[in-house]
């Protein structure tokens, strides 16, 4: 199916069919012939080879034709490619970082989210970096990608023209949960956009504009940003997928049992459980799990930034009765 999201995709799905159609005729047309030579000319029917020296047009023909045939894939090929490295002058630049494994997205103002936000209608440019290993910032959708290295920072243009919610994916594998570095870019009518970049929208009213009644997960709402950008959430999940460690999901209030100084022993997951395994994760492990070192050993978070991951956790996590 051809892409309707930008005139980009378009043509890019105009180059591919092209590509596959001609190919097709091609593989069809070299098959029956040889199917039909392979009888007209079998052994028992033609006991003595003819012995055919040259033929001058045939060979014209033979290198003619396909000359055209790559010439043609060629052309449209380059035209397409140079459409998507053009980038318009006075182009909206987006921050894209990538780290193992979610998306930062920084605009122009300062405002920073995890899922991605564009107005239709205007040309975009992302300026794409990693902050670890080699990723891929790839919108299937749109029918482009570009790698996100740590040190040289790439581009990638869209001139979004549908209005609604695509897959951003890594595109280049990049360790344990690359498959799960998934997140959303949402296209806005961008009097929504305008709004919304001068905060006096929220992400929730922006979402139900788009169709989006409820956000995908509760990430995209915004509210638990810290967690994302923090980096927690590279390795706990929210919706109770087992990753590294374990799932926020009916974390605070629930009986767990830990194996603490080697000793299997059943707690209560409290405020003060969640802060000393924050900022001494190796205490307690959760059975079930390894000791792995968490990213507020290298000082991640300060009081402020711990009080607030431990509400947020306590909170919203809590364990239904
Ligand atoms: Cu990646």
């Amino acid at each position: 199916m051809v892409a309707n999201t930008s005139n980009y995709a378009q043509n890019v799905d105009f180059v591919m069919i092209l590509i596959v159609s001609i190919s097709v005729v091609l593989l069809l047309g070299i098959t029956f012939t040889m199917i039909y030579f392979l009888i007209k000319y079998n052994h028992k029917k033609n006991k003595n080879a003819a012995q055919i020296k040259s033929n001058t047009l045939l060979e014209v023909i033979w290198i003619v034709v396909p000359l055209i045939i790559v010439m043609v894939f060629f052309y449209y090929g380059y035209v397409v490619f140079m459409e998507g490295r053009n980038i318009p002058k006075g182009a909206m630049e987006i921050q894209v970082e990538a780290r193992m494994w979610s998306w930062k997205f920084t605009y122009p103002n300062g405002k920073v989210t995890d899922t991605l936000f564009v107005p239709q209608g205007k040309d975009i440019v992302f300026k794409i970096t990693s902050v670890d290993v080699v990723h891929s910032f790839y919108l299937p959708a749109f029918r482009v990608k570009e790698d996100a290295v740590s040190y040289k920072p790439t581009k990638m243009f869209i001139h979004p023209k549908e209005i609604g919610s695509f897959d951003v994916a890594c595109a280049e594998y990049c360790g344990m949960n690359h498959s799960l570095m998934y997140t959303k870019m949402y296209v806005i009518p961008f009097k929504d956009y305008e709004k919304w970049y001068k905060d006096k929208l929220t992400t929730e009213e922006v979402l139900k504009l788009v169709g989006e009644v409820s956000p995908t997960n509760e990430i995209e709402t915004g509210k638990f940003d810290i967690l994302a950008s923090k980096g927690c959430m590279q390795c706990h999940s929210l919706n109770g997928d087992k990753l590294i460690g374990p799932s926020f999901t009916d974390l605070s209030q629930s009986k767990r049992k830990v194996k603490i100084d080697g000793k299997e022993v059943e707690v209560i997951i409290d405020e003060d459980y969640i802060s000393k395994s924050i900022t001494n994760p190796s205490a307690a492990i959760t059975l079930g799990y390894e000791r792995v070192p968490m990213p507020d050993q290298m000082g991640l978070l300060n009081d402020d930034e711990l009080k607030q991951v431990v509400k947020i956790l306590m909170n919203n996590f809590a364990k239904k009765q």
